[in-house]
């Protein structure tokens, strides 16, 4: 494999990872231009190797997006809706999102992953009772809510310090920040897709206060639209920054853009080997993050398998009643259950293990 890693042009990068040494931009803008995907794939499944041999994770969750009502235009939504009485627009009760629990309640779940519009004019309560309730009615689970962007929204509508918000939140439940609303970090790019919500350093920042108050948290990336290969890297380097300081990161996560129903739908999709090579790449930049997650639902399944060969050790869950992808139009179930992962993930030559929110082992599928 060397002197095909030779034959890529990628001798240097291979001797760094060797050494131990971090790559740099100008690294990373070449393993998105480099042609041979292979000898990227095995740089970067080296890497997931050495950190988790062939361990896969997944966890058994559950989404919950309480309401679509949302005041920001980002153009690569499909899912938001302005204002309550816009066609589609929900906002479910609490006992309609609690209800959503309770109905599992046969259901072994260690984690619900909230994610939502930003709605104007709910009761900052609301978002409280609803963590209450869950913890009421589950006290064990895990409770992954609210985007920084969430966070940032909710500063400035009721009129609090991000510390505060996220305090009030810890207190009503909250254990984790989920991922969501990174898109790409780049100036430029949040300009086009996404002018109207918190920029990257109030992203980043939320993320760094969250992790000195106690909790982790992942972080995405939506790629395959506008980007150029040097704002996907630079993402990656905010990210992997902010990680030195706080080590408060679990998982990075690269979210395939897709084109249905939103302002950008004339885009094609990602390629499935541009996906693979995202996955890969982040793993070879990100030394310090301990995951790369495949979001199965917007990868796709079987890209999803093959990625578990390019850098990739996590799946996220079994995610029941995902809308944001299905209203973008993605193809894929609605739900696995986790006999259903972990026969995929034994069947791509993997060993499939079920995590809690901090992957801590909770099985060890047959
Ligand atoms: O922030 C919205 C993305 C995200 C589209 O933390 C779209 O464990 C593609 O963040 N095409 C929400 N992407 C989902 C998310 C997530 C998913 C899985 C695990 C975790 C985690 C977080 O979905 C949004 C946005 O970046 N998104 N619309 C679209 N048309």
């Amino acid at each position: 494999m060397y002197a095909r890693i030779a034959s890529a042009g990628l001798r240097d990068v291979a001797d760094k990872l060797d050494g131990g040494i971090r790559l740099d931009l100008e690294d990373g803008v070449r393993l998105f231009a480099a042609p041979d995907l292979l000898a990227i794939g095995w740089l970067a499944n080296r890497e997931r190797e050495k950190r988790h041999g062939g361990r896969t994770f997944f966890n058994h969750n559950i989404r919950l997006e309480a309401t679509n009502v949302c005041v920001a235009s980002c153009l690569f939504c499909a899912f938001a809706r302005l204002k309550p009485g816009d066609d589609g627009a929900y906002t479910m009760s609490l006992e309609q999102a609690w209800n959503k629990l309770r109905e599992r309640a046969d259901q072994p779940l260690t984690e619900v992953h909230v994610v939502n519009g930003l709605h104007p004019d709910l009761p900052w309560d609301y978002y409280l009772e609803m963590l209450r309730g869950f913890k009421r009615i589950r006290p064990d689970i895990h409770l992954k809510c609210f985007t920084a962007i969430e966070i940032a929204f909710f500063s400035e509508l009721y009129g609090m310090t991000d510390e505060q918000v996220l305090r009030d939140l810890m207190d009503a439940g909250l254990d984790s920040l989920p991922g969501g609303g990174a898109e790409v970090f780049s100036e430029r790019v949040r300009r086009k897709i996404c002018h109207d919500k918190a920029d990257a350093d109030r992203y980043l920042a939320i993320h760094r206060l969250a992790h000195r108050l106690g909790m982790r948290s992942n972080v995405t990336m939506l790629y395959g639209h506008i980007e150029t290969d040097e704002e996907r890297v630079d993402h990656m380097l905010r990210a992997r920054a902010l990680q030195d300081e706080t080590g408060g990161f679990q998982a990075f996560i690269p979210l395939a853009f897709h084109p249905d129903n939103n302002r950008m739908e004339k885009l094609p999709a990602p390629t499935a080997a541009d996906t693979l090579r995202v996955h890969a790449v982040a793993r070879l930049m990100l030394d310090n993050f301990p995951h790369v997650k495949a979001f199965w639902i917007a990868t796709g399944v079987g890209v999803a398998q093959t990625s578990l060969w390019f850098g990739v050790d996590d799946l996220d869950g079994t995610v029941q009643e995902e809308r944001i992808y299905h209203m973008a139009g993605a193809p894929t179930p609605e739900a696995m259950t986790p006999a259903e992962i972990s026969r995929l993930i034994r069947i791509s030559g993997r060993e499939p293990i079920e995590r809690d929110t901090f992957y801590n082992v909770v099985s060890q599928p047959a």
